[in-house]
């Protein structure tokens, strides 16, 4: 399939608007010294030549065609499992544009690095060239980008995560502007692994994963880190949030985004099965998207949103049945698992999926259970979102969806509410910001630690978080529309080490009451924290939850908040001159409140 470097040899295409493309093409091509250069048209005939070279070399290892027609298991090397954030860089002019939030190098000696690592080291291999659209390919909120790789497993993941091939060059070619991605999986060699940003030129390099969050880099890379800083520019927010939609009984739907920390139940929130009550009397979900939203004011005034991507790379342990149905169909055909375990008769496995024993280990050994999970704690699905039975009719609108509430949301096992709504916009702001939750396996590093990780954007934000406060707090304008803003806590924890909140579908109920708040009818209770919903105005007891957890759950424990506050407000201080002084001034507010 590779050969084919015919692409320059066009001459309709010299003089056009993808000269720049054609060039950058060219020089990396002379410089990374490939075997031979393919274009990704997106083709049916082309994956189905790609998946054959992968499963002849064994990157991809065919799954039980009875039970997952057409899907493969890839297991990727055991030190190459998850993002690398501290090999992660924004490099800009001004290190304080990057922020204390990022780590920073200098553009010229990124550059530098990274062009000694990228030397001679597609020999022997086939650079891909990857146009593709981030978002619906006649969306005007939808931007492109091209991704060089030296990795077929990439590129199959691509053209499931993104618009991928044709279509999107002739946008490139229409728009002239795109995104610049350059990605070697090099010899996977930790020491030599790098991703690094260049927000001022568009452009990314990074060397050394395969692993999806650091080598899909239309998804973290382009659509969270670039974009962000794209949005910032052009008037918009590119946030790490899912979208879905909540359609009551009278038909009407809501659509609501909402940020959590990678591997915290974006997807299991984002394809909600109600609960049995909810169904019968109507209510239904639909998911837009799982993990990134880009937003735009409208004509009106709302904010209106698109899913950037046109899959799921979803975390695959405690995916079951029960915690979420809709994932399981989806990703019953055509999809790529990478790190799972596999039973005996090949088909994938993960912990918390049933109660079978595997045979293999996402490493391929015979599973042993003193090797550690069976499955990899960060093993992925990748799946076109088009197969998800609740995948919303409107999820590819090109003019978005209109946002009626926005969700944060940490993993706190203690401390922090089931919900709480922010006062106004400024608050909601300052509820975002100050967002903390404990580590998860997405990220290299130990797990369960807390950290501040404002609007779920830690990894993710491209540039000084002071300056993005200030970018969100700039959308209360005259005229403005906004959405209501909230704070969940799914994951509060008993004395017992339980959690207090039973989670997944109920989550519904806890919806259902922000809803009504965004209809204006339901009640809530002033704190100095924000507004809760009283007593009787979420049915916990269908939910299963005890009047003691319910306490729990809606308690407002002062002196740890104050101890809170008091943190939050050296988290902001930590940003200097640069951050908005309407949130310190907020944050003084509340803690007066507290001690008063
Ligand atoms: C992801 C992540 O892959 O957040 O979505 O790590
Ligand atoms: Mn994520």
């Amino acid at each position: 399939m590779s050969a084919a470097i015919s692409f320059f040899d066009d001459d309709a295409r010299r003089g056009s608007r993808l000269d720049s493309l054609t060039r950058w093409v060219a020089e990396t091509a002379a410089h990374t010294q490939p075997d031979s250069i393919h274009w990704c048209d997106g083709s049916d005939a082309e994956i189905a030549a790609l998946n054959a070279q992968m499963a002849k070399d064994g990157t991809l290892l065919a799954l039980n065609g009875q039970t997952h027609p057409r899907s493969w298991l890839h297991r990727s090397d055991p030190s190459d499992v998850a993002r690398v954030e501290h090999l992660t860089f924004v490099c800009t002019r001004d290190p304080d544009d990057a922020g204390p939030n990022n780590h920073w190098m200098a553009p010229a000696e990124g550059h530098a690095r990274m062009d000694a690592l990228f030397a001679g080291c597609m020999r022997g291999r086939t650079l891909y060239v990857i146009p593709y659209c981030m978002g619906p390919i006649d969306s005007p909120l939808s931007r492109c980008g091209v991704e060089i790789t030296d990795s077929p497993y990439v590129v199959a993941n691509m053209r499931l995560m993104t618009r991928m091939g044709a279509a999107a060059l002739a946008r490139i070619e229409r728009e002239g502007r795109f995104v610049k991605g350059l990605h070697s999986t090099g010899e996977l060699d930790p020491d030599r692994r790098f991703i690094m940003h260049f927000p001022e030129e568009l452009s990314i390099k990074s060397f050394g994963s395969g692993y999806g969050g650091n080598a899909l880099l239309g998804k973290k890379c382009h659509a969270l880190r670039i974009a962000s800083w794209q949005a910032r520019e052009e008037g918009w927010l590119a946030e790490h949030m899912l979208i879905v939609g909540i359609q009551n009984p009278q038909g009407q739907t809501h659509y609501i985004a909402a940020a959590f920390p990678s591997a915290c139940g974006k997807t299991n929130l984002a394809m909600l099965i109600p609960p049995e009550s909810y169904r019968q009397a109507g209510w239904k979900v639909w998911t837009v998207g799982d993990d990134i939203c880009w937003m735009r004011p409208g004509a009106d005034g709302r904010l209106y949103a698109i899913n950037p991507e046109a899959g799921f790379f979803g975390v695959a342990p405690g995916t079951s049945e029960k915690s979420n149905p809709n994932a399981l169909t989806t990703i019953g055909h055509d999809t790529i698992f990478t790190n799972v375990a596999v039973t005996d008769d090949n088909q994938p496995w993960w912990e918390g999926l049933d109660k079978r024993v595997p045979a293999k280990d996402w490493q391929g050994r015979d599973y042993d259970p003193a090797n550690g999970p069976a499955a990899h704690p960060n093993s992925r699905f990748t799946v076109s979102a088009r197969q998800c039975p609740s995948y919303s009719p409107h999820a590819e609108d090109p003019q978005g969806v209109p946002i009626s509430a926005i969700v944060f949301g940490g993993r706190r096992g203690s401390l922090v509410p089931l919900v709480f709504e922010a006062r106004n916009w400024t608050h909601g702001v300052l509820v975002g910001a100050s967002m903390g939750s404990e580590t998860t396996a997405a990220a290299t590093g130990a797990v369960g630690v807390m950290r501040r990780d404002p609007m779920a954007m830690k990894p993710f934000c491209g540039y000084n978080f002071a300056d993005y406060f200030a970018h969100w707090l700039s959308f209360d304008q005259a005229g403005a529309r906004l959405p209501k803003i909230f704070h969940v806590n799914w994951f509060r924890k008993g004395a017992d080490g339980q959690f207090l909140w039973p989670g997944f579908g109920e989550n519904l109920r806890v919806l259902e009451w922000m809803i009504q708040r965004v209809e204006g009818t339901a009640e809530a209770v002033e704190t100095p924290v924000g507004r809760l919903p009283p007593p009787g105005a979420i049915d916990l007891q269908s939910a299963g939850v005890s009047a003691a957890a319910a306490e729990e759950l809606f308690g407002v424990d002062r002196p740890g908040w104050i101890a809170e506050f008091r943190e939050i407000q050296n988290y902001l201080e930590d940003y200097g001159v640069r951050m908005p002084d309407p949130l310190g001034v907020e944050a003084a507010r509340i803690l007066g409140q507290l001690m008063d």
